[in-house]
């Protein structure tokens, strides 16, 4: 079954109740290294690919860079005592690789290493259980140099630094995720042109997908090897891949997103191959052996969610479809994306059923153009309208059987989206960024307490 969202198997579910979740239900926040850290030329810390691109006129919205973010590199011990107050129980946060390798390989950082160190016992202090993911888009911009995804020594390269991360935080983490939403950065960095490097080329972009796969694979085998009662999985972003259109043509572009979008990475790293509609274009760099060598086992799937995605036809494309936005009478969020809780239910209900797997909702969460009052307070109802649907859609699929086993809410901080800068906020606490002051918002207290009713039922 294919995760292109048909109205028509979309039966009346019942209306599932907090008790359907497992008593250990894992309740979390998220962040990311470059979103979050700042502090981008202290402690050693080298370039990475966004430090770059975020200089290049007119890439980011105001000109904004993660140059300083959110000063999480120097406040991490107020966001932890923050979570801790929230109740989470888990803390899914990124290694910025060229702060640890500030070369992307060869001598570590030592200081870059020490910061966390200290995030980490910072958070086993407050009781929270860090999940690290090794890779959250900032490659270092030495290895881009060297030819970044688009070369196969990329993968060992990333061996490395997992072998690193493990070595040194594998005593006490045993959550990790390999790489964050390796279709989104690949499809928005090597044929959009929206994410570093930038490029819209065939090879480039097929190579990519096939040395990412592979490099997870190989930091799948060293995290086993150095992290005793290791659970690992990798981080997906899943989304109806949807026809804007009603034509054949809307449709087959709508499955070629969906491949490229839902499939070619958790295809190959969870069933041992690629969609047939790409498989052709991935043997360039596929050698012999190679899918053995992605195809590796883990323990739970990762599913980022927010909306789904839209195709189009387009016959000038080499991808086969044209990206497009959601209907004009879709209901949509503050920033314009899609609200679609159905879409989540039915996305994790595929998911399981394909890949047979625990799932953790490792992202979920409603972007805003929000302001703040004097006191920088803020009363996000619609946040917490958006979250409250997404946590009862996700309820619903496990009435109907599907094995979720956590919640991260995207995010814990307002930081930098991106290509939006600072100017779309996600955060349920909010960053005043002329003072780096944090206010939980109406969504923080409401999060907190929907954290605490299952407890409480958990606990009966
Ligand atoms: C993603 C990334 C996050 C984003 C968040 C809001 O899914 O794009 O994992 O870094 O900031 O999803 O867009």
């Amino acid at each position: 079954m294919t995760l292109v969202n048909d109205p028509k198997i979309s039966p009346p579910y019942p209306t599932a109740t907090l008790d359907r979740m497992r008593p250990d239900f894992v309740w979390g926040v998220s962040t990311s290294s470059y979103q979050i850290e700042g502090a981008a030329q202290e402690g050693g810390r080298g370039q990475s690919i966004w430090d770059l691109f975020c200089r290049q006129p007119g890439r980011i919205a105001n000109g904004d860079t993660g140059d300083v973010a959110c000063d999480h590199y120097h406040r991490y011990r107020g966001d932890v005592a923050l979570m801790r107050e929230l109740g989470v129980g888990a803390y899914r946060f990124s290694i910025s690789w060229p702060r640890i390798l500030p070369a992307g390989k060869g001598k570590p950082n030592e200081a870059g290493i020490e910061f966390y160190d200290r995030l980490v016992d910072s958070l086993l202090s407050a009781g929270i259980e860090p999940w690290v993911c090794l890779y959250h888009w900032d490659l270092p911009q030495a290895l881009q140099e060297a030819g970044g995804w688009a070369n196969r020594d990329c993968a060992g390269w990333f061996a490395d630094h997992a072998r690193l991360v493990a070595s040194r935080l594998g005593d006490r983490v045993k959550r990790f995720a390999t790489f964050n939403e390796p279709s989104v950065f690949t499809l928005f960095g090597y044929a959009f042109g929206w994410h570093p490097p930038a490029v819209d080329d065939a090879a480039s972009h097929h190579a990519a997908i096939h040395h990412v796969n592979l490099a997870h694979g190989m930091a799948i085998d060293v995290l086993r090897d150095y992290v005793i009662g290791a659970s690992l999985g990798a981080i997906h972003n899943m989304q109806p891949a949807r026809p804007v259109g009603s034509t054949p043509e809307d449709r087959a572009a709508a499955r070629m997103l969906d491949c490229y979008w839902n499939r070619a990475f958790a295809d190959p790293q969870m069933l041992g191959v690629y969609p047939d509609a790409i498989a052709s274009r991935m043997s360039a760099a596929c050698r012999d052996g190679d899918l053995e060598r992605i195809h590796r086992p883990v323990d739970w799937l990762g599913i980022n969610h927010y909306s789904p995605v839209y195709a189009r036809a387009d016959s000038a494309s080499r991808l086969g479809f044209a990206w497009s936005d959601a209907p004009a009478d879709a209901k949509r969020s503050p920033i314009g994306w899609q609200i679609d809780p159905d879409a989540f239910r039915n996305v994790l209900l595929d998911a399981c059923d394909r890949y047979g797997l625990p799932i953790y909702v490792t992202e979920n969460g409603a972007g805003a153009v929000e302001l703040a009052d004097a006191s920088g307070a803020v009363d996000d109802r619609e946040r917490i309208d958006y979250l409250s649907a997404y946590i009862q859609a996700l309820e619903e699929a496990v009435a109907f059987g599907a094995d979720v086993r956590g919640y991260f809410v995207w995010s814990l901080l307002d930081n930098f989206e991106w290509g939006a800068g600072y100017s779309n906020r996600f955060g349920i606490v909010r960053v005043d960024y002329a003072t780096q002051a944090r206010t939980p918002k109406a969504s923080a207290r409401w999060y907190a307490a929907r954290i605490a009713a299952h407890r409480a039922k958990a606990t009966a």
